[in-house]
């Protein structure tokens, strides 16, 4: 009776759905959402939970495309841990981000357990994505996981990281490799699990995370500076028991902003146990007057 109510709660909730269906993509397990806008599309990356999985498996990453928010054409897996020869194992294919800079475009991947977060290239969002260095960008603790990559207006590139607190440092502008110390967040924005997202609007610096535990929401933070402080204002999504895990990642597109996160609802059609098999969710965030963001109380 539990599995009929949900999956007809469900299949409710996603004939209400303005994004078409939910989740977006109902053919694999996605996860770690990495949005990014390129040429008028939207590129969008992502984890992949694979269909048998009961804590984290991830080999692989794949992306996706749409010029409307509603379809989303799958091109399959777009990098690997394959990619990289220094990493020991196959299933550790975390939370990516891809940015594009000068015509190429900068793949960075998180292997947990201690090994590093590695960077790829490429001259096309499609790919093929190399490794140009060989080794870690990042091999600074055991908390290295989740990186994105934030552009400020006056060039300077930083990549920000890690649970459970934030790291940060200053990348060159080559993009594969980084000046000066890498920093820690003196003060954990409220609430901070992990994976950050960095962005601007208008004088306002945003940083979105996984926000308390567990389950997870994405709360976010504001400061006047891309390094901080960080003064939390609040849960962009709730956190619920359908979110149980969650991740960021925010773009513009054609004038309105969108939320992504990830969600176990595909998982939940079919079982009420819980596995990593998670799938990415969207949804359109709209500011207040004074910079501030509505909260939802789940993906609508
Ligand atoms: O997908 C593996 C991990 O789960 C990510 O690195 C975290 O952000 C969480 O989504």
């Amino acid at each position: 009776t539990l599995r009929v109510t949900l999956f007809l709660v469900i299949s409710f909730m996603m004939i209400q759905n303005s994004f078409a269906q939910r989740p977006i993509i109902q053919t694999k397990y996605t996860a770690d959402p990495a949005p990014m806008v390129y040429n008028d599309t939207v590129f969008l990356y992502t984890g992949h939970d694979a269909d048998d999985a009961m804590g984290f498996k991830m080999f692989n990453w794949l992306l996706y495309t749409s010029t409307d928010m509603v379809n989303w054409t799958d091109h399959g897996v777009v990098a690997s841990l394959d990619n990289f020869d220094w990493v020991p194992y196959d299933n550790g294919a975390w939370a990516p981000h891809c940015i594009e800079r000068n015509g190429k475009f900068y793949f960075y991947c998180p292997i947990p357990n201690g090994i590093g977060i590695g960077v790829l290239v490429a001259d096309s969002p499609y790919g093929p994505f190399v490794d140009p260095l060989g080794k870690p960008l990042i091999q600074n603790s055991h908390h290295d996981i989740d990186p994105a990559v934030f552009i400020d207006d006056d060039g300077q590139a930083y990549l920000y990281w890690g649970n459970p607190k934030v790291y940060y440092v200053k990348l060159n502008e080559d993009m594969i490799s980084y000046s000066g110390d890498i920093m820690v967040e003196e003060t954990t924005p409220a609430n901070y699990q992990e994976g950050p997202w960095v962005w601007k609007r208008n004088e306002h610096y945003y940083m979105a995370y996984a926000s308390t535990c567990c389950p997870e929401g994405i709360g976010y933070a504001m400061s006047s500076s891309p390094t901080g402080p960080w003064g939390y204002k609040g849960m962009i999504m709730d956190a619920t028991e359908l979110s149980r895990g969650n991740h960021p990642g925010i773009i513009e597109f054609k004038g309105k902003w969108y939320c992504f996160g990830h969600s176990y609802d595909l998982l939940k059609l079919t079982t009420t146990k819980f596995y990593e098999r998670r799938s990415v969710m969207l949804d359109e965030m709209i500011y207040n007057a004074d910079g501030t963001i509505q909260n939802r109380p789940y993906w609508t």
